[in-house]
């Protein structure tokens, strides 16, 4: 066993946290009476005659078990819409996602019941789970950071203490419904003031360990359980997906599991983390643990029970996913990649389609090109051969994948990546006209314009229009771009948009480019179409912040950020590839602006500039705004010393450029723009 001596060494602690069966849980927040009874979440049914539904409105309820079948009998196929979301009562009842309305009442016709998403405009309106999940997560985040400062104030107190205030903890949101959170600086702190002394160490497992070993009862170890549960993770996702039965089985047969998992936590006890048994690895997790059962006790609590989470702690972002799917619901576990027989045991039979980017097309080729299909088999592969095969960095993710590492950052980020509206249409109901067409685009258009305009402090630079079409001859679809599928043709067009985008221009940007799509899927206008799906979507946000995309803004924005992992300043403006036509844009050299950047960054290790991982360039709105900001690429954020004089300094000779120039004529200025400003911000800065 490594000696746990504790030291600085830098550990990553990073939850994953998924809300059981959400949707369901979302309708309980609403009816707290539906608590505990086998309740269902069907999909917006297009051959029902729900075209306007309300959150409040009882004609969402399409079956009752215990009030009777009242919609079932007024209006046949209203309830047969398919189930998108299943609670856990109804899953024992071997009621499963995707299963029809009619089928589900056939398995449990006294107890079920089955409500409808809320509908507006004559599609599904999910403004109440979207709702739902900013409240649950912030309040989830508030409860971590809860835990932490009960950890540190109550068991150290004013000894020792550490600055809570500042503590930081990232926080990406996944999905609807799922969250990270990198708990690793918290912990870092908390674990180096704790281990300490033996009175602090003591203190800390006595809160580890309370109310008669709470945390070892409701946390699994990963790796430890018995095979029945091991049968679970050689599970596909789509299969764990569809509410496999095993999730909700009792663990309490695995009383070998049990002996092991007591084993693991006996590990810590002692005096000190130098008498225990654990590595400062398994001391992190241990903690990581305990705040995470508090957090998720605490918002299970706040809300009287109705939202129940499962979570994964472990060092990274994909062991963490893994983790909190293996036990479901409301159940945490904890994986330490460290562990070679927890890796062989839990992450090796897995399939490789199981791992974050290897579930699509890049997994299928990797596992036809090398001849494996689990991750056990991709980890036996040498880095070399892998080399021969992908290019040199996706060869190195591929390796340190295999081996249970992953670096992917929590992206301090708690709103959606996109905002998108989309709707299918259903056999008969395909959209075959250009007036059909112009109505849904026009509404799917209107939603997504209502929730851009709705963000307080962001807004998107890109508008993307899909289509799925249907009935697309096999012999055109090499030429067509987009993606074939089973029943039809799917492509994609995006186009910028600009900040204060107008209803109007939305809608026309998104017609126009859905009639693109179709003409060049049929080839040629007038050309008969049937859509089945489509969606209109939002993405690509940066922030409303004025400041945004200044060379002081990104210098600061790098001050404040807590991450261990890779700095990256900007990613907003991506570095320019090739100089922009002189007059169409002002433009300043990267090179010479490189050189300025890398006076401002200095790796702290060697006191050397960085020439390397900085380009500055300015991205210009129009010939009036000058604007300038930085990327600092891959570089790591504890080597980076920035010299916040030296970028005040940038951004006030930039400013100055940018007033002297609204002082010249437009024509004039466009010429001699370009030029000006590198030959002055030259003279100026080196001065
Ligand atoms: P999931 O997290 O996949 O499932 P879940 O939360 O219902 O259940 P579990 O406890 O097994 O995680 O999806 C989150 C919500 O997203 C789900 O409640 C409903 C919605 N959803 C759809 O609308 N359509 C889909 O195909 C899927 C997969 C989910």
């Amino acid at each position: 066993m490594e000696k746990a001596m504790y030291s600085k060494e830098k550990v990553r602690i990073i939850v994953h946290l998924d809300v059981d069966a959400f949707y369901v849980a979302a309708e309980r927040e609403l009816r707290k009476d539906w608590k505990g009874r086998p309740l269902a979440v069907s999909q917006y049914n297009p051959y029902g005659s729900l075209d306007e539904v309300g959150i409040n409105d009882p004609a969402r309820i399409l079956y009752d078990g215990e009030k009777g079948n009242i919609r079932v009998q007024q209006q046949g196929r209203n309830v047969n819409g398919s189930l998108i979301a299943v609670s856990y009562e109804a899953r024992a009842k071997n009621i499963q996602r995707n299963d029809r309305g009619l089928v589900a009442i056939q398995k449990c016709p006294n107890d079920l019941v089955i409500v409808q998403v809320p509908v507006s405009n004559g599609k599904a309106n999910l403004t109440m789970y979207r709702d739902a999940s900013q409240r649950l997560f912030s309040r989830l985040l508030a409860h971590m950071h809860q835990a932490v400062e009960e950890l540190s104030v109550d068991i150290i107190g004013g000894r020792n203490g550490t600055e809570t205030n500042n503590i930081h903890i990232s926080v990406e949101k996944a999905s609807i419904d799922e969250v990270y959170f990198d708990l690793s600086k918290p912990i870092e702190q908390l674990c180096e003031c704790l281990c300490k002394n033996e009175e602090n160490w003591i203190l800390l497992m006595d809160r580890l360990m309370r109310n008669n070993g709470e945390l070892k009862a409701k946390t699994t170890i990963g790796g430890l359980e018995s095979e029945k549960d091991m049968a679970t993770n050689r599970l596909s996702k789509n299969e764990i997906r569809k509410g496999s039965h095993l999730q909700t089985l009792d663990s309490s047969s695995s009383s070998s599991a049990d002996v092991a998992e007591q084993l693991w936590w006996r590990r810590g006890e002692g005096y000190s983390i130098n008498d225990s048994g654990w590595t400062v690895q398994e001391l992190s997790l241990a903690v990581g643990a305990w705040i995470t059962l508090q957090a998720r006790q605490a918002l299970t609590d706040e809300f009287d029970g109705v939202y129940t989470l499962a979570a994964g702690i472990s060092t990274n972002k994909t062991m963490a996913k893994l983790a909190s799917g293996l036990k479901k619901p409301n159940r945490q576990t904890l994986v330490n990649p460290a562990d070679k027989h927890t890796l062989q045991k839990l992450f090796h039979p897995l399939p490789i389609g199981r791992l974050r980017g290897l579930g699509g097309k890049f997994g299928d080729q990797v596992s036809k090109i090398l001849g494996v299909q689990t991750v056990g088999e991709l980890a036996q592969i040498p880095l070399r051969t892998m080399q021969q095969t992908f290019d040199e960095d996706k060869a190195l993710w591929l390796s340190e994948m295999a081996q249970g590492h992953c670096c992917d950052p929590v992206k301090d980020r708690t709103k959606s990546k996109r905002i998108g509206a989309g709707k299918t249409f259903q056999g008969h109901l395909s959209i075959r006209g250009y007036d059909s067409l112009r109505k849904w685009i026009g509404n799917l258009a209107l939603e997504v314009f209502g929730r851009v305009v709705a963000e307080e402090t962001r807004y998107p630079k890109t508008l993307t229009c899909w289509l799925h079409l249907q009935n697309v001859s096999d012999e055109r679809e090499n030429e067509k771009g987009g993606r074939n599928t089973n029943d039809g043709h799917a492509a994609s067009l995006s186009t910028s948009i600009p900040q204060n985008i107008t209803q109007s221009q939305c809608t026309n940007l998104a017609l126009k480019l859905a009639n693109q799509i179709i003409d060049r899927v049929t080839n040629k206008k007038n050309e008969a179409f049937s859509i089945i799906g489509m969606e209109v979507s939002a993405s690509n946000f940066v922030e409303k912040d004025e400041t945004q995309g200044t060379i002081l803004n990104a210098f600061r924005k790098q001050m404040s950020r807590q991450s261990t992992d890779f700095l990256v300043l900007d990613k907003t403006h991506e570095p320019l590839k090739k100089k922009p036509a002189t007059g169409t844009s002002s433009y300043l050299s990267s090179v010479t602006t490189k050189a300025q950047c890398s006076v401002a960054c200095t790796d702290t290790g060697s006191q050397k500039k960085i020439p390397e991982v900085s380009t500055v360039h300015r991205a210009k709105r129009s010939h009036s705004a000058v604007m300038a900001s930085t990327t600092v690429i891959g570089a790591p954020v504890d080597k980076i010393d920035v010299d916040m004089k030296y970028a005040q300094r940038l951004q006030e000779l930039f400013d100055k450029e940018h007033q002297a120039l609204q002082s010249i004529p437009k024509t004039k200025r466009r010429k001699m723009e370009s030029q000006q400003l590198i030959s002055s911000f030259l003279t100026k800065s080196s001065g």
